[in-house]
């Protein structure tokens, strides 16, 4: 306590010191849709998904809640609609829909930072947040041919909520690569967390060979850093760990979220790496062992990188940060466009993140995670379509009646169908994506598919199916594809249209089947049987747009469906605006 006491002391020192980043004058293009965008017509824009104003954005960085607001940083090119120039953009919210934009809050101004100030996350030290980021430097500019770097940054007035300026600490890179790391794969520094012996931990992304790894920092001060002697975890063939997060949920399966600091053995672990060779956020719940600072996965087939994912869509380099004003966990993503990159451009912008989601160990299989948009989604909820309980038989679609199916919170229940008359297949992991774009809803089959059409048009050549396909192992289980079918989502033959899939093991004594899909224009974002699969899809629609946009129910199976019942509720379009 002596050391935080100390470092808190250094941290009012350094946000007096006179070592002010440049802040970038802030124009109209930075703050509010730019002219450029606003004079285009956007039928992709989001109506209630955090976009910055244009051009690029990628990962978030470092949420977290601060005297009354939420604040979300965000890699953000400010020139182009293409990644490049990284900065951090900077949103605050007091409900983390309506995002006010305020000044950038990092930019490229230093020798080790001068290509970009990449991820990193916010660590609260005494109650007063603090930025951990990467550096990156070209060679030509770097000293000691240090390529990535981790930097420290502190707000220069932590009286202001708003926390509208920060200052990069004179100690700065606080550190290089260690041997035998290649100094180019070495990046976005994770929230630290308090161990019982007053001593800061961290990880840092990084890889050897092939091999993924979380190296484990230790720090009194939170500035002065010491390698520890083994990684937190590494799996082999993972390739590089980008965005590393690591923190506790509580075993009880509450919903309830606990700091990132919290230990014992009434909490599980989760690790999340983010695959940069196949650009997938892969996560392991497991348990801490504080004595010599490791990681074990509960189940070492579904270890950090080679088991569960957070998304089968579009999601990566996500981060969660603890919610203390609502004492839970949330989860935040980035959604990378499908498109061609001149469509970008010609756009003047470029990704969105996920709806904020809370997460919580699901209480059937402590080994999963559950996944659900937080309730602060319910403000936008504007006229309520519904669909009453019905038989779905093979063929025929069924309208629900909206007047703008661009933008809904879906929520579907159907009734777990005879299951005897399933077809024998068997799913995994590598198999379920493919098998989601043979049994596409367009076909045929016995138990299903049968789910929603959205974003189709009203003669249905444009559609985002979204389903479920139940099939048996032969062996007296059953298991449900969930698929989000991009294949018809657009008459353009420019995007990517892969369909994308998972699956849920299904149990005869379950009631229900359940899809909720939040239909925001270009994306689609589903949440299975309570948050067990989420599959996020992009999709750009040429005569499915705005009013256009229709929503369907289906039944493409032999065996009957029976809905039970279907809310759609239209949704408000959120300003994103300065502040
Ligand atoms: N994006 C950042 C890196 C990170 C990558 C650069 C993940 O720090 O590894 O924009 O998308």
């Amino acid at each position: 306590m002596v050391a935080l006491a100390l470092l808190m002391l250094g941290v009012a020192e350094l946000g007096s010191a006179s070592h002010h980043v440049r802040f970038l004058a802030p124009s109209g293009s930075q703050l509010s849709a730019s002219a450029a965008v606003a004079a285009l017509p956007q039928p992709y824009r989001a109506s209630f998904h955090f976009q910055p104003p244009d051009n690029w954005m990628n990962d978030p960085n470092g949420p977290m809640f601060y005297k009354g607001y939420y604040h979300l940083f965000y890699q953000w090119n400010p020139y182009a609609a293409v990644w490049g120039n990284i900065t951090w953009g900077h949103a605050v919210s007091t409900d983390m829909i309506r995002w006010h934009i305020l000044d950038l809050a990092l930019l490229p101004d230093q020798w080790y930072d001068q290509y970009g100030c990449w991820s990193g996350s916010a660590t609260f030290l005494n109650g007063k947040p603090v930025l951990l980021y990467t550096g990156w430097s070209n060679v030509s500019f770097s000293r000691d041919n240090q390529v990535q770097m981790q930097a420290m940054a502190i707000a220069v007035n932590y009286s202001d909520p708003l926390l509208r300026q920060w200052t990069k600490i004179p100690q700065n890179p606080i550190l290089t690569a260690p041997d035998g790391i290649n100094s180019t794969k070495f990046r976005d520094p994770t929230t630290g967390w308090l161990g019982k012996d007053d001593k800061w931990r961290m990880i840092v992304g990084a890889k050897r060979k092939h091999r993924g790894l979380a190296i484990l920092y230790r720090s009194s001060d939170f500035v002065q850093w010491e390698k520890a002697k083994h990684p937190l975890h590494s799996v082999a063939r993972t390739g590089m760990w980008e965005c590393p997060d690591f923190y506790p949920m509580l075993a009880s399966a509450s919903r309830n979220g606990i700091d990132t600091s919290v230990t014992g053995p009434h909490v599980k672990h989760v690790l999340k790496v983010s695959l940069d060779d196949t650009k997938h956020d892969y996560y392991a719940v497991g348990t801490y062992v504080t004595g010599n600072d490791s990681f074990i996965p509960t189940n070492a087939k579904l270890d950090a990188g080679l088991g569960l994912r957070y998304d089968y869509g579009k999601y990566y380099a996500s981060k969660t940060f603890f919610d203390d004003n609502k004492g839970r966990r949330i989860l935040l993503g980035w959604v990378n466009e499908s498109s061609i990159e001149s469509a970008d451009i010609a756009k003047n912008w470029s990704s969105m993140q996920g709806f904020p989601r809370i997460v919580w160990l699901d209480a059937e299989n402590s080994e999963r995670i559950l996944q659900w948009p937080i309730d602060e989604i319910k403000s936008l909820y504007k006229q309520k379509n519904t669909l009453e309980s019905m038989r779905l038989d093979i063929g025929p679609v069924v309208k629900v009646k909206t007047t703008n199916g661009a933008q809904l919170d879906i929520e579907v229940d159907f009734a777990l169908p005879e299951l005897k008359q399933a077809e024998k297949l068997e799913v995994n992991a590598s198999s379920a994506q493919q098998l989601c774009s043979e049994r596409a809803s367009s076909r045929s089959g016995l138990v299903g598919p049968f789910g929603l059409l959205v974003l189709a048009s009203e003669d249905q050549s444009e559609q985002t199916a979204v389903f479920f396909y139940i099939v048996s192992d032969g062996r007296g289980s059953w298991n449900a594809l969930v698929c989000s079918d991009q294949s018809r989502s657009s008459l353009s033959t420019d995007p990517d249209k892969t369909a994308y899939g998972s699956f849920i093991p299904v149990f005869g004594n379950e009631t229900t089947m359940s899809l909720r899909v939040l239909v925001d224009h270009s994306i689609v974002e589903t949440f299975a049987q309570g948050g067990k699969v989420c599959i996020t899809s992009r999709v750009y629609p040429t005569k499915a747009i705005n009013e256009e946009a229709q929503v369907y129910v289906f039944n493409n199976g032999s065996v009957p469906i029976q809905l039970k019942k279907l809310t759609a509720w239209e949704m408000e379009t959120v300003d994103i605006g300065p502040f």
